[in-house]
């Protein structure tokens, strides 16, 4: 049962610094809300039901069924189940919306903007069967534009991006009827099963939640990562800095934050706008420092190195510092204070999607046909408060990160052009130099202490040789505390260390926002089919891990990776904790289904013992090498050089030992 408790709010120095400020002030933030509201014990534990006006039923203490005689095994389920449908739908949603962006430019219609990767474009078609030959990008943009579409309505047959998971998984789908059908099939779905007097089964309900996740992750995420990197651009590495420190004293500083790539994109162009700079001059400052916050952040950030200026609890802090002209946001994980908290100082807060408008805020649509004459109009908006800010705090704290990572970009590194493979790191894994893998993912929540746990977890498993990627808001979380910084390298094991200096990519690797979650999934996939690893996800010795989860999609992506095999760890608490039923259908009853499992553990030490232990096991059921973290790094960095003159196979042989080519 929840408990009010006192939780440290953040370890971040430039938050504590704007935190104390605002406490100064009186000014109301999330972190203070939240020490004055204790969350309601019987919601998050998941036995609160409030489906119908017989209700809510609250399942505590000698109450063990509702009024319609409901178990409390039934309310857990559904309430969880409901989650996964709105995670679904948020995602799916944003990849609707990108899905008619790619057939308005292929149709002439979406002004500003274009294919920027022909060479994703052909990919994508290729694995959805639409023919490339003799025609132009346009007409085959509009075909994967329009099979992107008919996912959401599609009524039977199977979500066509889920044939990129392994045969055997996809077998496993079919066999236990959890392929998803269609994506708003499968969301509909939850909210009829969950109605109330329908499924009853507290399995058959998570089920459902299965079914509905797996048409996020190999549905409607995994389009929108696609299409936003045929629009945009599929990331290569670049180079940033994090945290508040990022926003400037003498420029215009304009925060774009929420999810969806096609606003941002537009603002980035718009900020090299050399009238508008030239504007902003006029209006006494030097220039345009474009910042970002949540997802929105990581979109920009991975295509074109905009600094990310925070993760979810830091959006009011970057309003505080007073240094804001503008905040625009589109949707989700914005909190409706940000309007309130405007009103105190010159920001602008400015909504842009007709699906989220916020009291307090200015609205200016982004056109469909126009894009970028709506991103200048709000960069230029931005210019001219620029002239009322007042006095400005921003703490001098920022850290330098590498980002950009793609599976595309991973494959490139691990052979060139031609011969792209995952062979070097499965092999790296097989002989131990690399212990496993780990995704850890995910938002912030203020029920935690911000980042502890994110930036805890990460180092301690690269220390132990485990391999990590980072999304979301635990990326920035990374970022801050320099886990994306080259630097890293130092902290990690020998042999995690050797095979990154060796193929040349950081320990931790940033592939990107939520959505791109599906990115792990790609790899994944890859990693199982390349050989030496078994045959699908859950012969992995890797985990997923989201330490201080809050939103539903969080929920969602758990639930979609544990469906493609994956051990799933949450930190925090959990949303079925009322349950002991759902909790062991969850995690053993889900394993025996599926081979991955779903599980919470408050402390963070926990989550890293369980990973290992989990990961050795693996190893283990692969009769790998035995991981012995002194084993390997005894070779010196000074042979670096060295590998890096070798023609590739003899550099694969040299690193992972292979007799032949030793140096
Ligand atoms: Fe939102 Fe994506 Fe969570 Fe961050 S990590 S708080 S969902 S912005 Ni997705
Ligand atoms: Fe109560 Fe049953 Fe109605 Fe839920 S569906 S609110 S348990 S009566």
């Amino acid at each position: 049962m929840a408990k009010k408790k006192e939780v440290i709010p953040t370890i971040d120095p430039a938050s504590i610094q704007v935190l104390e400020l605002a406490e100064e002030q009186h000014i109301s933030t999330v972190f203070s809300r939240a020490a004055a509201m204790a969350p309601c014990p019987i919601g998050a534990d998941g036995a609160c039901c409030k489906v119908c006006s017989m209700g809510p039923c609250r399942l505590v203490g000698k109450a063990t069924r509702g009024v319609c005689g409901a178990t409390l095994g039934t309310v857990a389920a559904r309430n969880f189940a409901r989650m996964v449908a709105a995670g679904v739908a948020a995602h799916s949603d944003h990849g609707r919306d990108l899905a008619f962006t790619l057939i308005g430019v292929a149709d002439g219609e979406a002004g500003g903007y274009e294919i920027r990767d022909p060479a994703k474009l052909y990919g994508v078609a290729g694995y959805l069967g639409i023919p490339t030959e003799d025609r132009t990008d346009k007409e085959i943009a509009r075909d994967v534009g329009t099979k992107a579409l008919e996912q959401f309505g599609q009524q039977r047959g199977e979500v066509t991006w889920t044939a990129r998971a392994t045969q055997k998984r996809q077998k496993i789908w079919r066999d236990r009827r959890l392929m998803p059908r269609g994506i708003d099939r499968e969301i509909v779905e939850i909210m009829h099963r969950t109605h109330m007097g329908v499924d009853m089964e507290a399995e058959n309900i998570l089920d459902q939640a299965m079914r509905a996740a797996l048409a996020d992750g190999w549905g409607g995420s995994m389009l929108a990562t696609d299409i936003s990197d045929i629009l945009f651009g599929t990331p290569g590495p670049v180079q940033s800095v994090a945290n508040l420190g990022v926003l400037k004293d003498d420029e215009v500083n304009i925060i774009v934050h929420g999810h969806e790539p096609t606003l941002s994109e537009m603002i980035v162009i718009a900020c090299l706008d050399p009238e508008l700079i030239e504007y902003a001059r006029a209006k006494g400052a030097n220039g345009i420092n474009l910042a970002g916050i949540c997802c929105t952040s990581n979109e920009v950030l991975m295509r074109h190195g905009i600094p990310p200026a925070g993760n979810f609890l830091q959006q009011e802090l970057a309003i505080i510092t007073g240094s804001v002209e503008a905040m625009v946001v589109d949707v989700q994980c914005i909190m409706q204070s940000l309007g309130e908290l405007v009103q105190d100082y010159h920001t602008e807060l400015i909504t842009t999607s007709p699906k989220a408008k916020i009291p307090g805020a200015v609205h200016i649509e982004l056109s469909e046909h126009d894009a970028l004459s709506t991103a200048k109009e709000i960069v230029r908006r931005a210019i001219d408060n620029f002239p009322d800010r007042g006095k400005t705090d921003i703490p001098a704290v920022k850290e330098g990160l590498v980002a950009g990572f793609s599976h595309e970009y991973l494959n490139y590194m691990q052979g060139g052009e031609l011969r792209g493979s995952f062979r070097p790191l499965n092999d790296a894994i097989v002989s131990g130099r690399i212990r496993g893998a780990a995704g850890v993912v995910g938002c912030n929540n203020v029920r935690v202490t911000h980042d502890d746990a994110t930036s805890n977890i990460i180092r301690e498993l690269i220390a132990n040789d485990v391999l990590v990627v980072v999304t979301g808001c635990a990326a920035h979380a990374a970022a801050k505390y320099g886990s994306l910084s080259p630097e890293m390298m130092e902290k990690a094991g020998s042999g995690l260390k050797e095979v990154c200096e060796t193929i040349g990519i950081p320990p931790v690797i940033h592939l990107g926002s939520c959505v791109d979650n599906s990115r792990i999934l790609t790899v994944l996939t890859q990693m199982a089919t390349e050989g030496g690893l078994g045959e699908d996800i859950d012969d992995l010795p890797a985990v997923g891990i989201c330490p201080e989860w809050m939103s539903e999609k969080a929920i969602s992506i758990g639930t979609y990776f544990v469906a493609s095999g994956a051990y799933v760890l949450f930190g925090g608490g959990s949303p079925v904790s009322a349950s002991e039923q759902v909790i062991q259908l969850i995690s053993a009853g889900w394993e025996s289904k599926v081979g991955g499992k779903l599980e919470f553990y408050e402390d963070w030490r926990d989550i890293v013992a369980k990973s290992l232990e989990h990961i050795d096991k693996k190893r283990a059921a692969l009769k790998l090498t035995d991981y012995k973290p002194d084993r390997f790094g005894a070779s010196g960095d000074w042979r670096i050089g060295e590998f890096e003159a070798l023609p590739l196979e003899e550099k694969i042989g040299a690193v992972y030992g292979l007799p032949a080519a030793a140096p």
